[in-house]
């Protein structure tokens, strides 16, 4: 019979515990310890945030790691794709509220850290597509925007719901240039916003948000253009009138209150018919089709019944 000496492991229990932990003596032993810690911090840093599996995932292959936090959008660190990743290490992110004001019955400043435990953590896989024609697929972790909305009880004024986002003067350097009127403000129609789909997110990959995605937390509204999902939110205005969001200031005819993903309404300057999967570029990689709502119909098109989405771009 086969008696199990201590330090046997079978295959079965290769957790990524045990992954890890190989990984690390083995780095240890060959100095490639060292070289790890010449990586900027977020990539380094594994603070967990681990969520369970959602049934609003989508099932397409994820953008890699390395995409998703390289190439991204936040004109605050530089309008450049790669500028983010470069300088968002500067973003202070503790301590860190949010404010969640105007027409509610019970207003209220959350700490990041009471926002971490209110609702459990679900790991969801959604789509993003940005207005400038790629995409991505991104396994984000959070909940649901409505469990903070409905816990500060929304009166019957409430209409929309405004999102800003921080602006650290010290820490940024995109904001000395009138690219866009700083902060940075979204908004959705109070019923977009309590949509289970629209995802208040503190992670991803199934770790602490890196900094150039959002930190401390940001939302994610998979069937909109990319730039309605607002990060490093510092407050949440529920009001009656349609607010007007920074990208509609800096050019209405070209970025719409609705931004909702629609491969026959184009952009002023281009075709939104098509889009690159950023990961799957190559030379000769064909672009996909977009989808209305960015394939998130089902769920949402009710939501606009009877409106001419092609005025309400
Ligand atoms: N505060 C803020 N939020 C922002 C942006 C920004 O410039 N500032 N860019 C938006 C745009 S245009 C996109 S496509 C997404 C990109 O998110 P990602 O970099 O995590 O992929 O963030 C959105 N949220
Ligand atoms: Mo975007």
């Amino acid at each position: 019979m086969y008696v199990r000496k201590p330090g046997d492991v079978l295959p079965s229990e290769v957790t990524p515990e045990t992954v890890w932990r190989a990984r690390r003596e083995w780095m240890l032993r060959t100095g490639a310890a060292a070289a790890a810690l010449s990586l900027p911090a977020w990539a380094r840093a594994d603070d967990a945030l681990p969520g369970r599996a959602s049934p609003l995932s989508v099932m397409d292959k994820q953008t890699p790691f390395k995409d998703v936090t390289t190439y991204n959008n936040y004109y605050e660190f530089g309008v450049d794709k790669s500028e983010p990743a470069k300088n968002a290490g500067r973003l202070q992110t503790r301590p860190w509220t949010v404010s969640v004001e105007g027409e509610v019955g019970k207003p209220r400043t959350f700490d990041i850290d009471e926002l971490l435990k209110l609702a459990p953590m679900e790991d969801r896989i959604y789509r993003l597509r940005c207005v400038e024609g790629w995409s991505m697929v991104i396994p984000w972790v959070g909940y649901s925007l409505s469990e903070v909305l409905k816990r500060v009880e929304p009166t019957s004024k409430a209409k929309y719901v405004e999102f800003v986002s921080v602006v650290q003067r010290e820490n940024m350097p995109g904001v000395r240039y009138a690219v866009l009127d700083w902060p940075y403000v979204e908004a959705l129609r109070i019923d977009e916003a309590m949509h289970p789909l629209a995802m208040l997110v503190f992670g991803l990959y199934g770790k602490t948000l890196p900094n150039q995605n959002g930190a401390p937390l940001r939302l994610a509204v998979p069937w909109k253009y990319g730039f309605k999902s607002a990060k490093s939110l510092v407050k949440i205005r529920l009001v009656e009138q349609q607010p007007t969001s920074s990208w509609m200031k800096a050019a209405a005819n070209e970025y719409g209150f609705y931004a909702n993903v629609n491969p026959d309404v184009p952009h002023p300057r281009w075709s939104q018919a098509t889009e690159r999967r950023i990961g799957e570029d190559g030379l000769f990689t064909p672009k996909r089709k977009t989808l209305a709502f960015n394939g998130y119909g089902d769920q949402v098109a009710s939501l606009y019944q009877g409106m001419d989405l092609k005025a309400n771009y």
